[in-house]
């Protein structure tokens, strides 16, 4: 499978269906002399593009949307955006370092799909972590889902929300017998898609064999980052990277709040360390969006974004599909 954007580098591909068109807002990776260690720290992206097509195969760059100069609160690393549509206006979500260097959550606002967007002075309040994800439900209602771990700094939330806990920065995570994964978040989203509606709750993702949390140490299913939810046939599909196990997996429930129930793999591992996603259904098809590091020859942090057609089954399940 060729490569769908050989511009420039993109990875962590965010699709929607936007004016019948499909847009798709990316991480924009470049070129740095910063060693690959497990704190992600060559992950060192300065700016967003936005691409669309209508045909799965041409895509149309339409150039920097938003740049870090831009953002007064941050001071490096724009990682895995997304966006969303509501109120005619269109919101681009994107996590980057503060000042501190702890991970937030942003939010710019644009009249149109491709932008540009302008960024709100501050992160969004409570927010943390990374790899945001917004779903905007059938009855308007949107909701954001974040968190990632190792460098992403989720694990530094164990005492609740807003207590950042610097021991726990770097390739860490709870693990131990019996002891749960630590689960994403989600967040109401206010009427203006501004600021979180809700206190930020902590999403369960259950083991189907023990009907309990899938355990820290399960590394083949535990939550690790790229949250992503998408409704099909009613049912809610909640899907993330494993990390350091590189599958793409799913989860389904009856509420975008959960809980969700382990439903098995999206795609087997992709060459280089990531892997992170989004699925959009277009034209009566449902398309995954993802990445890999084949056009770099295999460098971790030059990735490039490729779609697939992927199927359910007749019980609703995603049939695994390969990076080919
Ligand atoms: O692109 C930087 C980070 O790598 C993303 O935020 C993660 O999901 C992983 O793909």
């Amino acid at each position: 499978m060729p490569p769908l954007i050989t511009s420039t580098y993109t990875a962590d591909p965010s699709a929607h269906v936007f004016n019948d068109k499909i847009y798709i807002y990316p991480s924009h990776d470049r070129e740095t002399d910063i060693k690959f260690n497990d704190n992600g720290d060559q992950y060192d992206m300065a700016d967003y593009h936005v691409f669309s097509t209508d045909d799965v195969k041409t895509v149309t760059d339409h150039g920097v949307v938003l740049r870090m100069e831009d953002v007064p609160w941050v001071s490096k690393q724009l990682w895995a955006p997304d966006a969303a549509h509501k109120n005619g206006k269109y919101y681009l979500y994107f996590p980057a370092r503060d000042k501190e260097g702890i991970f937030r959550i942003g939010v710019a606002e644009g009249d149109r799909p491709e932008g540009p967007f302008k960024p709100d002075p501050e992160p969004i309040r409570g927010s943390y972590s990374i790899d945001p994800a917004c779903f905007v439900d059938d009855d308007g209602q949107a909701y954001l889902y974040f968190g990632g771990l190792w460098g992403g700094q989720l694990q530094c939330y164990q005492g609740g929300n807003d207590k950042f806990d610097p021991s726990w920065q770097g390739p860490k995570e709870v693990s131990g017998e019996g002891v749960a994964a630590q689960g994403p978040r989600v967040a109401k989203m206010t009427e203006d898609m501004h600021q979180f509606a809700s206190d930020v709750q902590e999403i369960t993702i259950l083991a189907p064999e023990t009907g309990k949390p899938i355990l820290g140490d399960d590394h083949d299913r535990r939550f690790f980052e790229a949250a992503w939810v998408h409704k099909h046939n009613g049912l809610y599909y909640f899907s993330y990277s494993t990390g350091d196990t590189h599958f793409l997996c799913y989860a389904t429930g009856e509420s975008p709040l959960g809980p969700f129930t382990y439903g098995g793999r999206i795609l087997e591992p992709v060459l280089g360390w990531t892997t992170h996603h989004s699925i959009v259904e277009y034209k009566g098809k449902t398309y995954l969006f993802y990445h890999d590091c084949e056009l770099s020859g295999g460098i971790n942090h030059l990735r490039s974004v490729k779609a697939k057609e992927i199927f359910y089954d007749d019980d609703g399940k995603i049939i695994t599909t390969t990076a080919d």
